[in-house]
């Protein structure tokens, strides 16, 4: 892939971009890609980049090097040693990062293959959803340390899984293949290896990019900015993107095709 336009790479983390997609990938596979405080503050830097204006990006995959790990949580080791206001500081950090991924107008794919725990498994709920290959696991083992998830997961994965799920995987710590994580809503799709699991996430992205950007962009601002709110209030961020839908040429390009019978040449403002 052309490394077009791409942020600048961190150690530890990997940004490949070209023809609007960019793959990135954390890179610590001998720590099983841990999220290390550098790992944070790299993929911070990266999907602000990413987001800038000027940003050709139309879709990310993130993923995890080494074919044994997606992420295996935060980095223990570093975490071992913090006082309990530098925990709250690395809480925010994963916060941050959290919400760069979920600020970004193009979609965000989390690639999982292999183990996505603790901080791992909060990081691709931080995406706008999770593919993952057969082989991958799946777990929120805090608990097994004496910590709670700090990264969003009493968040984000009872919004994923329903809250009495949420809270059975939580409180117990346990471990769920992929299939299991299929069924409960976790991961939307399953793929043979990891070759097969790419494949289907560019797919994906090519399907998506094929459509009008903003009207993309507009659904995850709004589907984003929706979840835990009442309706009222929801449903309100809905009438306001709907609304801004029409601002853009797009939309009316869109419109004019449907009714001239001929593909629409969306340009993506
Ligand atoms: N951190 C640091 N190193 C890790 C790691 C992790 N989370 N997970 C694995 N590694 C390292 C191992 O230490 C080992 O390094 P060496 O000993 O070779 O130097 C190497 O990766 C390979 O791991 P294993 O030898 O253990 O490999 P196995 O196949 O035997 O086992 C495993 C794989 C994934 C089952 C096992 O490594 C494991 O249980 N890892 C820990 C999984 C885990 O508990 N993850 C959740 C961490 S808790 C916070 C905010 C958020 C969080 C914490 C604090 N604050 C705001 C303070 C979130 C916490 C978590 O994510």
């Amino acid at each position: 892939m052309a490394e077009t336009n791409a942020p600048a790479a961190a150690p530890d983390v990997l940004v490949e971009q070209g023809g609007g997609i960019a793959i990135v990938t954390i890179d610590r596979p001998t720590a099983l890609n841990a999220l290390s405080p550098e790992v944070l503050r790299a993929l911070l830097g990266i999907f602000e980049s990413l987001a800038a204006a000027g940003s050709d990006v139309r879709g990310v995959l993130l993923t995890g090097a080494g074919g044994r790990a997606f992420v295996a949580g935060a980095d223990i080791r570093s975490m071992s040693s913090l006082t309990p206001e530098q925990g709250a500081d690395a809480a925010r950090l994963g916060h941050r990062v959290a919400a760069a991924i979920e600020g970004l107008a193009a979609p965000v794919i989390a690639c999982v293959d292999g183990f996505a725990l603790g901080g791992g498994l909060e990081l691709a709920l931080a995406c706008d959803f999770i593919y993952a290959t057969d082989a991958s696991s799946f777990g929120q083992p805090e608990v097994h340390l004496g910590l709670i998830p700090g990264f969003g997961g009493t968040v984000r994965l009872p919004r994923a899984v329903g809250l009495a799920r949420a809270k059975e995987l939580i409180y117990t710590g346990r471990r769920i293949d992929a299939a299991e994580a299929a069924a409960i809503g976790l991961v939307v799709r399953t793929f043979s290896d990891r070759d097969a699991l790419f494949a289907g996430a560019r797919a994906t992205l090519d399907e998506v990019t094929t459509n009008a950007a903003p009207a993309v962009a507009i659904s995850k601002r709004v589907l984003v900015g929706a979840a835990g709110r009442r309706t009222e209030s929801a449903t309100e961020l809905e009438v306001e993107g709907f609304s801004d839908a029409f601002r853009t040429d797009d939309m009316h390009e869109g419109v004019a095709a449907f009714i001239e019978k001929r593909e629409p040449r969306f340009t993506g403002a």
